[in-house]
């Protein structure tokens, strides 16, 4: 580091250490908004026909549907596998949404699976309640047919 650069950081830090305490200080504006923007979306289209499963596994240890978000053909089956230790369940983040039928599992427990044939196009929003909530901590998104990301 040359000295004047050294002494160019070593203002800007007392720079900082003065306005730390300032109300105008500017504050980066923290990550806002719904959790799947950003997400990457697995497409799993394309498959022949309905009834084609698309599995879910559950990560060992870190508590997430993985992937978060993927898109299926309209009539596709999804299976979730809990190949986790713990007990997880999968339940609507929107509890008003009409999902064509009864909707999750309340327990499903290591090895378990659970199953759900998608007839509409939609967007259809879950989460785990034992390890996060309706909008953050382990959520999943479906995609169905050609329904744009919200
Ligand atoms: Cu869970």
């Amino acid at each position: 580091m040359s000295r004047r650069l050294a002494r160019r950081v070593v203002a800007y830090g007392a720079v900082i250490g003065l306005t730390a305490c300032s109300s105008s200080t500017p504050v980066a504006p923290l990550a806002t908004g719904p959790w799947w923007k950003g997400v990457a979306e697995v497409d799993r289209r394309a498959h022949p026909g309905p009834g084609v499963t698309v599995k879910i596994p559950i990560g060992v240890g870190d508590d997430t549907f993985t992937p978060r978000v993927i898109r299926v053909d309209v009539g596709s089956e999804v299976t979730w596998t809990n190949q986790g230790a713990s007990v997880h369940n999968i339940l609507k983040a929107v509890t008003t949404q009409n999902f064509g039928q009864q909707f999750g599992i309340d327990t499903l427990n290591t090895a378990g699976t659970y199953n759900f044939t998608f007839a509409s196009p939609g967007v259809y929003r879950y989460y785990c309640s034992l390890h996060g909530n309706e909008d953050s901590g382990m959520v999943g998104m479906i995609l169905v047919g050609g329904t744009a990301s919200p």
